[in-house]
């Protein structure tokens, strides 16, 4: 088990030379390639599919040694879709939809990634992956209007386009706790988990962090070790999954209707199944709003985060009544009062946060090898060599888990230094904040698209997805149709567009709430203060917008 990952910038001069000769000569003879691809998760995959069908020499650039991103990287125990996996799957393939059978309504990642490898096979899309590539620099060239692209190991080559699919949420953080390598222990990152399985049998193991990861890691860990100790600084208001197996009937009537289910996933806000209830919390009856609550709560999914009430993300009021709700459900579950007490967020309200959705986390805490250990209380001071010390007390483990999350959506693109022209760097750029066109472009680094980036929608994660890479592919077959060789945003669109995104964001909650969604990261340098990272208009105004410039024949853009 290891936990982080070294970034090496290589020098440039005589590696570009090697690279040449690896690459051969792509269509534009100048170059290696048309397009690189940074990235072969959900959107890389895709992505790359598109713009082989336009006849480009395209080359992607995988960390991982397999596909899947996400999925190939989150292997912790519990890890699993909270969207229903008939939303997940890509809607591109007739062909894809008749074969693929889901299990499980929410797919375990053995199953998404086993998903996203037979997507790979069956579009013999790895002949144009490289594994074991991390991408730790990219360099716009003016004089050719191309990028160099370097990998940490030394290799490098040139294409026109750079493509970035890089996820918006890779890039994990260990916390800042002293002592962390004199561990004599295992111990691990859930993102970086080990392809081979970890036994718990008999173990004494501590999770560090209760997001959505940790409340899967901390179920599943729950189960069969020893003993567990959750260290909890933020309490999170989860609700129920209520996953199940998909019988071949209800497979069946799922693709029969995956035409409407798309469909429906296109209207919604964030592109899930559930559609927010047009209601106001206050205009029904306090009876009705208990039963409709009830109801979404004995509901599988996102239903009682998405499909809510309209108003219980903006009014505070109604904010603290769902609050009160799931405060109630939480002291139900859990019976010892206190700890109860101490899973009930007090800082936040309900859906102002990502929420986790569990399948039995609060009943944990019922179990008498289960503790919970509250570092608001009692804070961690350090990792010694046998386990973890906090101001109370020195607690011994076999095993700690960092469930501690992800420098979120431009963490993966700080960690590339990423040149534009002039030689600005991406990550100085963006260092107030990101600033981009559409969450696709960014002025003053031409030809430079971003699959997801940051203030795009986000949501269901592939829904957006191939929206974004299908229009990257549009653009780059406008440019090649007209012989144009340098596409950028202009600084007025890049402003109006960060403009809307601030605004679009106006009067949502969850602004005044630290969380990865608006960009704080306290164990990394820089990612104090609150920002807006993604486009809160929902996908229908996303769509809208970006149709928009097309229509108008991308006049928003710097075309030469
Ligand atoms: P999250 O949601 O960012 O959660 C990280 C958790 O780790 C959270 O509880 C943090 O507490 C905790 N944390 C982070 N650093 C520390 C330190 N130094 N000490 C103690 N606890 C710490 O990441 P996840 O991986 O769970 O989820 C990310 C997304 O992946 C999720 O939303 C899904 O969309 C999939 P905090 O809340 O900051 O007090």
């Amino acid at each position: 088990m290891s936990h982080s990952a070294n970034h090496v910038v290589p020098e440039r001069g005589a590696v570009i030379a090697a690279s040449r000769a690896a690459y051969g000569p792509g269509a534009d003879a100048a170059l290696d390639c048309d397009a690189v691809i940074i990235g072969a998760g959900v959107s890389g995959l895709y992505q790359l599919y598109r713009l082989r069908e336009l006849g480009l020499k395209v080359r992607v650039f995988e960390a991982g040694s397999g596909v899947g991103g996400t999925w190939y990287w989150n292997r912790y125990p519990g890890a699993r879709f909270d969207s229903e996996s008939w939303t997940y799957g890509y809607s591109f393939s007739q062909e894809l939809l008749e074969e693929w059978d889901w299990q499980e309504h929410f797919a375990a990642q053995p199953e998404t990634e086993r998903y996203l490898n037979y997507v790979a096979d069956r579009f013999d899309l790895r002949r144009d992956i490289q594994f074991n590539s991390r991408v730790s620099a990219a360099h716009y060239r003016e004089e050719t209007r191309s990028w160099d692209v370097f990998l940490e190991d030394g290799r490098c080559c040139s294409t026109r386009f750079l493509i970035t699919a890089v996820g918006v949420l890779s890039a994990a953080t260990m916390p800042r706790i002293p002592g962390i390598e004199a561990f004599q222990g295992q111990s691990c990152h859930t993102h970086y988990w080990p392809k081979q399985p970890v036994d718990f049998t008999g173990k004494r193991v501590a999770v560090i962090g209760t997001g959505a990861t940790g409340v899967q890691t901390i179920t599943e860990v729950a189960k069969t070790a020893g003993h567990l100790t959750v260290f909890q600084r933020t309490p999170q208001w989860c609700a129920p999954l209520h996953n199940a197996r998909i019988t071949r009937e209800e497979m069946r009537r799922i693709r029969a209707n995956y035409p409407e289910i798309f469909a429906r996933c296109q209207e919604t806000f964030g592109c899930f199944i559930h559609a927010t209830d047009p209601r106001g919390t206050f205009e029904v009856t306090p009876e009705e709003r208990e039963a409709f609550w009830e109801k979404l709560y004995s509901e599988p999914g996102f239903g009682i985060w998405m499909g809510n009430f309209r108003d219980i993300l903006t009014d505070r009021a109604a904010n603290r009544l769902i609050s009160d709700f799931l405060a109630r459900k939480i002291r139900q579950r859990v019976k010892d009062p206190a700890i109860a007490e101490k899973l009930i967020p007090k800082n936040h309200g309900f859906g102002t946060r990502r929420v986790p959705l569990e399948s039995g986390y609060y009943e944990v805490y019922n179990q008498p090898n289960v503790r919970l250990v509250d570092i608001n209380e009692t804070p961690i001071e350090r990792i010694v060599p046998t386990g973890i010390k906090t101001s109370a007390a020195v607690y011994e483990f076999d095993i700690i888990i960092y469930a501690t999350g992800f420098d979120a959506i431009t963490g993966a693109f700080d960690r590339i230094d990423i040149r534009g022209a002039d030689g600005v760097s991406l990550k100085q750029k963006w260092q107030n904040g990101p600033q981009t066109f559409l969450g696709i472009l960014v002025d003053g680094f031409p030809n430079l698209m971003m699959v997801m980036g940051p203030h795009a929608g986000l949501g269901n994660f592939p829904r957006a997805a191939e929206y974004s890479a299908d229009w990257v592919t549009r653009l780059v077959r406008f440019a090649r149709e007209r012989g144009l060789t340098r596409i950028a945003a202009t600084a007025q669109g890049a402003a109006a567009w960060t403009e809307h995104v601030i605004a679009a964001s106006e009067g949502l909650l969850f602004t005044e709430v630290d969380s990865w969604m608006t960009g704080i990261n306290r164990n990394v340098e820089g990612k104090q203060v609150r920002r807006i990272m993604r486009y809160s208009g929902g996908h229908p105004k996303f769509r809208e917008r970006c149709e928009a410039v097309v229509d108008g024949g991308y006049r928003e853009l710097s075309l030469a």
